[in-house]
């Protein structure tokens, strides 16, 4: 039997509150993830692998899914993404995506050190959310091959805590689940001790004042995404953002070096938050 969507919604946020995290099985078919595997394999096959610690000496990343992958391009703005995004950043003026990555651990890797995503942001310890991240589970992610360690409930404590593996509880789920957390969670990928790559692809998103992750002007430029669709390219970035922020030349609509040919309203963003 399955739940209506508000109600999947409504646990869900319940869930980001309570917990900062939560896991929806099921989000999308075992297909879908078997297809952005295979549309990311080349690029995954000349992915980096070991650059550090914290990136995981035998964990391989590969980025920019976005441009390279059609059908992760089909899920960015999934109806569980936006639900989850608006629920946990929906204080702000505006939020929008950040990065994403597809992360694969090999057999072998150990556990990573225990953080929050936000310390991107030079280690600031906001009492408000900034991010709301997640994981598309590409396999199956279980306790032995390196599902996500989280610490429940982390998301209300301080930079200062010392957190350790038992603090912590593996987020299980099936192929096609989809795994959210927000940026003040204390996590970590886990130890993969099975014979086989567990496959993963992370998403984040931040309030629209926070400079992304990475560029999204440099791996989704304006040549080549104008068949994409306005609202995954309002969502990558093309858009006035925050209070007067993410305009360009003569208060232009950033949608307009795309889409030369249309126009488009001057003037900075207003918006407010409530
Ligand atoms: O791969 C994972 O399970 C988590 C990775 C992670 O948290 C990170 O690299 O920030
Ligand atoms: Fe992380």
């Amino acid at each position: 039997m399955s739940m209506s969507h508000n109600l999947v919604e409504t646990k869900l946020l319940d869930a980001l509150n309570e917990a900062g995290c939560c896991v929806v099985e099921g989000a999308a078919p075992a297909r879908t993830m078997d297809r952005i595997a295979s549309e990311l394999a080349e690029y995954a096959s000349r992915g980096t692998i070991g650059a550090s610690d914290f990136e995981g000496r035998l964990t391989r990343r590969t980025g920019s899914p976005l441009p390279r992958s059609t059908t992760f391009r089909s899920i960015a703005t999934h109806p569980l993404v936006m639900a989850a995004g608006e629920g946990v950043l929906g204080h702000a003026s505006t939020w929008r995506f950040s990065a994403a990555e597809f992360i694969e651990i090999g057999p072998g890797e150990s556990a990573q050190r225990l953080h929050r995503d936000q310390w991107k942001y030079d280690m600031v310890d906001f009492d408000f959310e900034v991010e709301l991240n997640g994981m598309w589970a590409i396999t199956d992610f279980t306790e032995e091959n390196g599902a996500t360690r989280v610490a429940p409930g982390s998301h209300r404590l301080t930079n200062r805590e010392t957190l350790s593996h038992s603090d912590t509880v593996a987020a299980e789920m099936n192929k096609g689940s989809l795994f959210f957390y927000t940026g003040s969670l204390y996590h970590g990928g886990g130890a993969n001790q099975s014979e086989k790559w567990r496959a993963g692809l992370s998403l984040q998103h931040a309030v629209g004042w926070l400079t992304q992750s990475t560029n999204q002007f440099l791996e989704c430029p304006p040549a080549e995404v104008a068949d994409w669709p306005d609202d995954l390219l309002r969502f990558i970035g093309y858009a006035k953002t925050g209070n007067g922020l993410g305009y360009w030349r003569d208060s232009e609509d950033p949608l307009s070096a795309v889409h030369p040919e249309r126009d488009f309203d001057r003037g900075w963003a207003t918006k407010r938050p409530t």
